[in-house]
């Protein structure tokens, strides 16, 4: 499936009641986010799939393709476009056998070698961080800018950079050949995520050029 990864939002629904979760949802979607993703770790997974045909519905409407991260299950029974998988989830080639040709398989790697077998294995983009330190996800660790650089030189894949990324810190990413950014903080708790999001879309394709 086509996708485009230059803006990628990811959610955290964590400390919102749903009416406002969903308002920052289609806000950030207004603000041109390209892709997104439903990330939530604390849910029974009947609660997952019910957020994820809500977020679906609205992601519809502006023509984005939604994205579940860890479950393979959740994204099937939902039928959105995609599954992100990272090295404590499902093994990707199963996931590609699971989800068949079209539907898009993202992957986190933080090293070269990851990279490539998670290209190997299927991948159609990686997620590469985290950037800058981040409150985001516990345990993460940094992956430097040349580790992201190696590895976008590695994949003939889409890679997104991720982790404690805003629209003031992006010029670090300049020459770096990413698709795109990845951002759950930045746009996520912005008092206007449609404002955050444009702001990161217009320095993402300065840094561009
Ligand atoms: N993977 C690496 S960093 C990160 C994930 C999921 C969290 C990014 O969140 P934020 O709030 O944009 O720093
Ligand atoms: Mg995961």
């Amino acid at each position: 499936m086509e996708f485009n990864s230059e803006l990628y939002f990811i959610t955290d629904s964590t400390p919102y009641e749903l009416d406002e979760f969903l308002w920052r949802v289609e806000d950030a979607l207004k603000g041109g986010v390209t892709l997104m993703q439903l990330r939530e770790k604390n849910r029974t997974t009947k609660e997952y799939i019910e957020l994820s045909q809500a977020v679906h519905e609205i992601c519809r409407k502006y023509n984005v393709p939604l994205i579940i991260d860890d479950r393979v299950d959740v994204m099937l029974a939902v039928d959105c476009e995609g599954v992100h998988l990272g090295a404590e989830d499902m093994p990707l080639e199963m996931a590609r056998r699971l989800i068949g040709p079209d539907k898009i398989l993202g992957a986190t790697a933080k090293k070269v070698d990851v990279a490539k077998a998670a290209y190997e294995a299927g991948a159609d983009y990686l997620g590469v961080g985290a950037i800058y330190p981040t409150t985001t996800k516990v345990k993460t660790i940094i992956t430097s800018t040349e580790t992201l650089d190696a590895i976008c030189q590695a994949v003939p894949i889409p890679v997104n950079a991720i982790g404690g990324l805003n629209a003031s810190n992006m010029d670090v990413l300049k020459g770096i050949d990413i698709a795109g950014v990845c951002a759950v903080s930045a746009i996520m708790k912005a008092e206007s995520p449609r404002n955050a999001a444009e702001s990161m879309k217009k320095k993402f394709r300065e840094i561009k050029g």
